[in-house]
């Protein structure tokens, strides 16, 4: 008997991964995939696993200050969650070949992003109803498609980190709903928050589909199963009808019912900032880095003792076997 060894030739490898994708399967870290796949979701889920954990520090920072114990031990819980996510998006984005070391040393550099969203203030109060209800519930929109994302650990992070997500949307439309029902003087710190976070949270999309290099790769390999303006209008057509029943107004005049397309209007975003945003003269950019190197820098003997840790007692193991 003549056994003839077949080793895949890179038109199999392609093939193989083409006919994967077009099944709607899932990639996995093991099986090869095309440089570029590979750099585009190293690109995004390292952006992601970033926007994670320096979306801690805006609402970080009203801990100390939640109105009441219940209101801080939920916001706690919430921050908390978020550094949860981001150690399942670095934990999914170093399958694809990068150290957790090098993406970190890249959010420091500038060298990767995190979202734009996080380089704006949080003011009052409110502003922590604002994220949860708004920043949250876009990040719903645009990542419960991701759930489906052709790469399996990316993929089945987004499921737990969906689920979390939906906790933390109710948890800001309840601070607003608490707000809006109160004083005058309460009902205008939750909409003068609304006001403020509304069109940078249309921006968390990303740029319009014409202007949005990356859309046409990730949508033919599965990774964005919707465009940024789908899903932004998604999200619009979701949040109008909550708006009403918080009593309070979306800032935007143009926005209207439009009967023809069976979705809302809404007016033109300023891309104008969210450009400025994405080179780092956003109101918050440069305390953003600045505290998130700092922390790291102090955390650098935690890092320290748990790789010596570490090391003991991969040494005992051996000396034991
Ligand atoms: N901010 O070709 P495009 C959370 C970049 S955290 C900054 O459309 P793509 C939470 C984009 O990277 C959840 N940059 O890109 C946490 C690209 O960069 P390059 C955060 C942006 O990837 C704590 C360029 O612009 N969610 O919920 O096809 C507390 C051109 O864009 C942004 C995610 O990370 C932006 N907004 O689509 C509370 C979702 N938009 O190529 C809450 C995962 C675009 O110039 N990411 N850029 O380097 C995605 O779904 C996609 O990456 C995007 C963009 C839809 C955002």
């Amino acid at each position: 008997m003549t056994v003839t060894s077949h080793r895949p030739t890179a038109g199999d490898q392609q093939s193989d991964f083409d006919a994967t994708i077009a099944a709607d399967g899932r990639i996995e870290p093991r099986d090869w995939m095309p440089d570029r796949y590979r750099a585009t979701l190293i690109r995004q889920i390292a952006q992601h696993a970033h926007s994670e954990i320096i979306g801690m520090q805006p609402e970080g920072n009203w801990l100390t200050r939640a109105p009441s114990l219940e209101r801080k031990s939920i916001l706690l819980a919430k921050v908390q969650d978020e550094a949860g996510h981001g150690l399942y998006l670095y934990a999914a984005a170093e399958t694809l070949g990068m150290s957790r070391d090098e993406m970190l040393d890249l959010l420091h550099s500038g060298g990767q992003k995190y979202s734009s969203i996080f380089n704006y203030p949080t003011l009052t109060w409110a502003d922590n109803g604002a994220i949860g209800w708004l920043v949250d519930g876009a990040a719903i929109v645009n990542q419960v498609p991701l759930c489906r994302a052709s790469y399996g650990p990316y993929a089945r992070a987004m499921i737990r980190i969906c689920k979390e997500e939906s906790f933390h949307q109710r948890q800001g439309f309840s601070i607003l709903l608490a707000l809006a029902r109160g004083t005058d003087e309460q009902k205008a710190m939750a909409q003068d928050a609304v006001n403020r976070w509304w069109w940078p949270s249309l921006m968390m999309f990303g740029p319009p589909d014409g202007e949005s290099p990356n859309s046409a790769d990730s949508m033919a390999w599965g990774i964005k199963r919707f465009s940024n303006d789908e899903l932004r209008q998604r999200f619009v057509d979701m949040t109008v009808p909550q708006a009403e029943i918080l009593g309070i107004t979306l800032p935007d005049p143009e926005l209207r019912w439009d009967e023809e397309s069976g979705h809302y209007a809404f007016g033109a975003l300023d891309w104008s900032e969210f450009k400025r945003v994405l080179r780092g003269d956003g109101p918050n950019n440069a305390e953003r880095v600045r505290r998130r190197k700092a922390a790291h820098d102090d955390g650098a003997w935690v890092r320290e003792a748990a790789t010596a840790y570490a090391a003991k007692q991969a040494a005992r193991m051996e000396q034991s076997a």
